[in-house]
């Protein structure tokens, strides 16, 4: 049974706990991403396709994870051989940086990655800054190549943004040009356009696991 942390109020103010996490983080050597996105967008297999990605390369992924109820998330990651750790929102549509802060504290993650998998929503994420590195969207196919223009704080929030479920674009009709305008219209973060459908047909993920190795290693 993975450890669970319940979040349960907003303690003070936001940026002062986002801006301890930030020195903590740096002090421990622990490079952090937060991964947004819809419900289903694809997040939990990103992140499972980058930490078996990284571990190649020798860097160490610890993954917290926020759902509003459930442990599935982690027991995948735990039964992956990756150290992992539920928060459950219990009805919040985002995480904050006090509950980071709580289950920073129980993983030891020293010395490496650590990607915090935030609640499915395109919504109040872009609004809680978690003291992260790299704020990255996983965006999937299915959702339309319009979401840049309707949701324009989270897609003005992110470093970088990965399109997910690549393999459906054809059965969907997305139009990554149209996407990347809008885009362009917010921001230059990079796009990388991958796909996890299973671990044989995963594509597209070593650029994204290399632009995270690069920042990794950038923190000396
Ligand atoms: N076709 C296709 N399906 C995918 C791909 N990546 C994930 N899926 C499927 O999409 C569904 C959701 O994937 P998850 O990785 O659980 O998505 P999530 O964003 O973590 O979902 P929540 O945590 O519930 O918000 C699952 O059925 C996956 O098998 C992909 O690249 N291609
Ligand atoms: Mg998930
Ligand atoms: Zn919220």
């Amino acid at each position: 049974m993975p450890e669970i942390v319940i979040m349960k109020e907003i303690r003070g103010k936001n940026e002062d706990h986002a801006k301890a996490n930030r020195e903590r983080f740096a002090e421990d050597h622990v490079l952090v991403v937060n991964v947004m996105g819809a419900p289903g967008a694809g997040k939990t297999s990103l992140i499972m396709a980058l930490c078996k990605a990284l571990k190649k390369t020798g860097i160490k992924c610890s993954v917290i994870e926020g759902d509003l109820y459930s442990t599935i998330d982690t027991d995948s990651f735990i039964s992956a051989g990756f150290d992992s750790l539920q928060i459950n929102t219990e009805g919040e549509c985002h995480i904050d940086a006090a509950v980071i802060r709580q289950g920073y504290d129980r993983l030891k993650c020293a010395d490496g990655v650590l990607f915090i998998e935030n609640v499915g929503n395109l919504i109040c994420p872009a609004e809680f800054d978690l003291g992260e590195d790299i704020r990255l969207i996983a965006a999937s196919v299915p959702e339309g190549d319009d979401k840049p223009y309707k949701y324009v704080p989270m897609y003005s929030y992110v470093d970088a943004v990965v399109l997910t479920k690549c393999d459906l674009k054809e059965a969907v009709g997305f139009d990554t040009d149209h996407f990347t305008r809008g885009l362009r219209a917010l921001n230059d973060a990079p796009v990388f356009e991958t796909s996890a459908r299973n671990e044989e047909e995963a594509c597209g993920m070593d650029p994204v696991a290399g632009f995270i190795a690069e920042r990794y290693r950038a923190l000396g």
